[in-house]
């Protein structure tokens, strides 16, 4: 598949793609968001691809939805297009799926970071949901994750006030799971999704699947997906290799059955 608002391209296992519109700071049009979600979906069917690094250039990460496209638009032109709809394909990816956010994380840009499943920022991301200065709100899941992941004062204020977060705060906040500079953020990103990558694949599938679990539901829900997540590993070869390799003091074989 040729792409023209993204690249992509397979590094050891790990499947990588860059949104690149330097023109327009990486906001997202409708082309981007369709490629890279494409993109996404093309890795999560590829087996050599073990899991997958979204990232943006040094300067900015996404800028957000495309506020030329969307200037004129009337309601009805926002819901045919599609275009806040395609920010649920990530939900329905298996693999996993790492930002690795260098500069601006604005608007959609910060959405589709906090809904992937880790960041890896540079020391220069900025995390922020600027909408209420051009009359709107986010509209790609910012409230809801955000007051989920931070708590309801600092996304009001993020929401409300347009309050970034440097990636010092968001690492303090545990927003982020690592940062690094500039130069080393997307090797460490790679190197993260490389480890994910060479883990036994239906547990970290089921992992992803259960900690999913619990920003949908009530604990007792929660701890039930849990289990039925849980017991059928013990169906898996991979589950009696890796508690065999353990007990012979070697390391696993994984096979992804
Ligand atoms: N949309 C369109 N063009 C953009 C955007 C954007 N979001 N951001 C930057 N650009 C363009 C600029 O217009 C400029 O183009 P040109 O050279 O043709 O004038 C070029 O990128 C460079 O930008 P700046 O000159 O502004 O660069 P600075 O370094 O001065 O500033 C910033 C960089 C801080 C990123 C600044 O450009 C900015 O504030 N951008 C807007 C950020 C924003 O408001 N984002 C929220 C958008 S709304 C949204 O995301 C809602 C999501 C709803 C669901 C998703 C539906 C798809």
């Amino acid at each position: 598949m040729t792409y023209t608002t993204v690249l992509t391209e397979i590094r050891g296992r790990v499947g990588i793609v860059t949104l690149n519109r330097p023109q327009a700071m990486n906001a997202f049009n409708d082309t981007m968001l369709s490629e890279l979600f494409d993109a996404l979906e093309t890795f999560d069917k590829d087996e050599q691809v073990g899991a997958m690094v979204v990232t943006g250039s040094e300067k900015s990460f996404a800028a957000g939805a495309d506020i030329k496209v969307m200037s004129e638009s009337s309601p009805f032109e926002m819901i045919n297009t599609g275009r806040v709809d395609q920010f649920d394909r990530i939900q329905k990816i298996n693999k996993v799926v790492i930002a690795a956010v260098s500069g601006w994380a604005l608007g959609g840009g910060c959405e589709f970071a906090i809904s992937c499943d880790m960041i890896v920022a540079s020391e220069t991301a900025k995390f922020g949901q600027p909408e209420i200065n051009i009359g709107i709100i986010p509209g790609a899941g910012g409230t809801q994750r955000l007051a989920r992941l931070l708590g309801k004062h600092l996304a009001m204020e993020m929401v409300i006030n347009n309050r970034t977060l440097s990636a010092a705060e968001a690492l303090q906040f545990g927003f982020v799971n690592h940062v690094a500079s500039v130069d080393g953020y997307l090797d460490k990103a790679v190197a993260l999704a490389e480890e994910i990558a060479a883990r036994a694949p239906l547990a970290v599938r089921m992992a992803k699947d259960s900690v999913d679990a619990a920003f949908e539901t009530t604990l007792t829900e929660g701890l039930k997906a849990e289990r039925r997540n849980f017991y059928p590993l013990f169906s898996t070869e991979d589950q009696r290799e890796g508690m065999k390799a353990f007990i012979e003091k070697r390391k696993p074989n994984w096979k992804g059955k």
